[in-house]
């Protein structure tokens, strides 16, 4: 008898799955040290259509049952639950999923807050007093006459109440414009407390609860708007406070930040108080000192993927790449420690790491990897943890043995656009306002504005979705924020300095070279995305462009999504009036009820809607074109025809 040979693992071409240099680079390099990415894996490694589709259910034991995607009606699972109700659960545990990984980085930062404000913990302290003056106004709290610390603590108190509230309306929900919120009122759909929304979400997706699929989405609406608008916003709002707010710097980017002749170290994850830390801990004298001695020119503390993205925009930390750079990086040999706390990081880095002498350290209880040290993190001695990160990092520096080979790719970058520096930015110090944005939309000089945000993934060439997208919506003078590992791909591309406004088109070219400003503007991490929830509540309430968020000319997008959490912050967009466009795939079987729903019938509703393409230009397309129909219903679609004929004109004068 014949017996069939494996196939032999397919070898992928660098060049294809990326347009980033330096990772190609590391990955012809990791091909001839016989070491595997994610990137082989994904080649090797079918997605499972049924899986993609989300035509399966595995939520009890009479299956897993498995759904017909080409004729999704034919079939229903022993249960008798049908396609629609399958994959609304599905998507809802998606929901719930992403929802919990943000709520509960933003329950860590209030824990911190919380220690801080009662005296407990002294290596962290209140940085920013107007923002922490700011935030508590804007929930209601009356600041007149209280000290710092009485209003801390009444911060704390009311935030608490995003988490563990369990009837009652969850405190930033006070920031909502409120049509939104009637919106939300009338559908049933505002968040009590993110804890009690997760768990009613899980309990109703559990096997013979909710089976219809509007009720199910009623749901995953409320948990998503839990995150945007509860956990994310905690986090992003105490993590300003307490490590200060973003206001533009101008960051080196790219794999070339690592140096041969220092010691290296990365963080990577996504909560702050470990990077800190560190960079607390590479600033220590004693610890220059040793590296020093250790034969080092000095220690270079660099940051990857969110966690890399907070201290950029924070302190100006180089930042070395996004998700898929992750395991190509330690392929340069040059990194003598990678710390990581939580989120995005795969299992795989411990390999990479080992095969390259890298020594990888977990240091959340949450987040623990076979093959790493682990290295407790304690907010009340952090240094701790992170000392001994920096000591082992130079251990590792004096006995490193293997070849060093590090790309010389280095690109630069102006990040750190706050929504408050947005402000600031746009109306003056004196006059902070979002008026010169609202009047440069009105205008037609900014067509629009789309918020760019998320992964990379190998199911695509990394960074090239996000790079073709945001190039098209400048050039349609789109004005474009970002957040997390998109931002990474577009300083890569060189898009996030104001030179690049020469890539834009007319209208958004003249305003960003009256204010100085990129086209492209980085605003922080993932969790951050909160941010653009709060410029988006500030042009409402600024006046001009109706009356909801919905009404806005805006639209979002996460071309190369992979995580729950990127679902999560999908929802919450769309649930709060934005048309969310994603690339890669979509976890759902089109021409099925429950598609239509989230497709179509959300925005009748008077909130957003979902689309989908995996094409950037397509993408670009779609999003343009609600802009304008948003547009059209404020009556501003003949103010931007007057603008463009008046460029016309005016070029036609130069050529003459
Ligand atoms: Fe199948 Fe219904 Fe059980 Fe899901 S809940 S596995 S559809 S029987
Ligand atoms: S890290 S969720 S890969 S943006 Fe926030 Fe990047 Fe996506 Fe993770």
């Amino acid at each position: 008898m014949d017996i069939k040979k494996p196939d032999a693992p397919k070898a992928i071409n660098p060049s294809d799955v990326t347009i980033c240099e330096a990772t190609a680079q590391m990955l012809r390099k990791a091909q001839r040290d016989g070491v595997e990415t994610a990137f082989d894996r994904a080649a090797n490694m079918k997605a499972c259509p049924i899986g993609a589709d989300s035509a399966c259910c595995k939520h009890c034991s009479m299956g897993p049952c498995r759904l017909n995607a080409k004729d999704p009606y034919s079939k229903v699972g022993v249960c008798g639950a049908d396609i629609d109700t399958i994959q609304a659960r599905n998507f809802a545990r998606m929901v719930a999923a992403g929802t919990a990984a943000h709520t509960d980085h933003g329950m860590s930062i209030l824990d911190l807050f919380r220690e801080v404000v009662s005296g407990h913990i002294t290596d962290y302290k209140i940085k920013d007093t107007v923002k922490l003056e700011n935030v508590a106004k804007s929930i209601g709290i009356d600041v007149e006459g209280k000290s710092v610390s009485e209003i801390a603590k009444e911060l704390y108190t009311e935030l608490e109440k995003t988490y563990t509230q369990i009837e009652g309306e969850i405190p930033f929900i006070r920031r909502v414009p409120p049509k939104t919120l009637e919106t939300w009122r009338k559908l049933g759909i505002v968040p009590r407390g993110a804890m009690r929304e997760i768990m009613e979400m899980m309990h109703r997706t559990h096997m013979g609860v909710d089976q219809q699929y509007e009720n199910i989405t009623r749901q995953f609406s409320r948990t998503a708007l839990a995150d945007g608008w509860g956990g994310s916003m905690v986090a992003t709002e105490l993590e300003d406070i307490m490590f200060g707010t973003p206001s533009p710097v101008c960051v080196e980017v790219n794999m070339g930040v690592l140096k041969e002749n220092q010691v290296n170290i990365i963080i990577h994850g996504h909560e702050p108080s470990l990077f800190e830390s560190v960079f607390e801990s590479v600033n220590e004298p004693s610890l220059i000192k040793a590296a020093k001695d250790a034969g080092a020119a000095g220690i270079n503390l660099v940051g990857m993927c969110c966690s890399g993205a907070e201290m950029m925009v924070r302190h100006g930390v180089p930042h070395a790449g996004n998700f898929m750079s992750t395991e190509a990086v330690l392929v340069t040999g040059a990194v003598d420690a990678i710390g990581v706390d939580v989120q995005c990081i795969k299992q795989g880095l411990a390999k990479v790491a080992q095969c390259y002498g890298t020594v990888m350290f977990t240091t959340n209880p949450r987040c623990k990897i076979e093959g790493a040290q682990h290295i407790p993190f304690d907010d009340h001695n952090p240094k701790a943890c992170t000392d001994e990160i920096v000591i082992k990092a130079i251990t590792r520096f004096k006995n490193r043995t293997r070849p060093i080979e590090i790309p010389k790719i280095v690109n630069t970058g102006i990040h750190g656009f706050s929504h408050e520096y947005i402000s600031y930015m746009l109306g003056g110090s004196f006059r902070s306002s979002y008026t010169p944005l609202n009047d440069n939309i009105i205008n037609g000089r900014i067509r629009g504005v789309a918020g760019v945000v998320g992964c990379t993934n190998p199911r695509v060439k990394q960074d090239w979705v996000h790079v073709e997208l945001v190039k098209e919506l400048i050039k349609n003078d789109v004005l474009v924020l970002q957040t997390g590992c998109s931002q990474i791909a577009l300083a890569k591309a060189g898009l996030t300095i104001p030179e690049a406004s020469v890539l834009a088109g007319p209208g958004l070219r003249e305003v960003c070279e009256t204010v100085g400003m990129p086209p492209v503007l980085g605003l922080g991490a993932c969790v951050d995305n909160s941010r653009i929830l709060v410029a988006a509540s500030e042009m409402v309430r600024e006046g001009g462009l109706g009356d909801s968020i919905a009404s806005l000319p805006v639209a979002g997008a996460a071309p190369e999504w992979m995580s729950e959490k990127a679902i999560a912050i999908g929802q919450y967009f769309v649930a709060s009036g934005v048309y969310t466009v994603f690339g890669v795939t979509f976890p759902i079987v089109e021409k099925t009820r429950f598609h239509k729903h989230l497709f179509e019938e959300l925005e009748q509703m008077g909130l957003g809607k979902w689309g989908f393409t995996a094409d950037p230009y397509e993408m670009a397309r779609m999003m343009i074109a609600h802009i304008d129909k948003k547009r059209k219903a404020l009556g501003l679609d003949k103010s931007r025809e007057r603008v463009l004929v008046d460029m016309a004109d005016r070029r036609s004068m130069e050529a003459a």
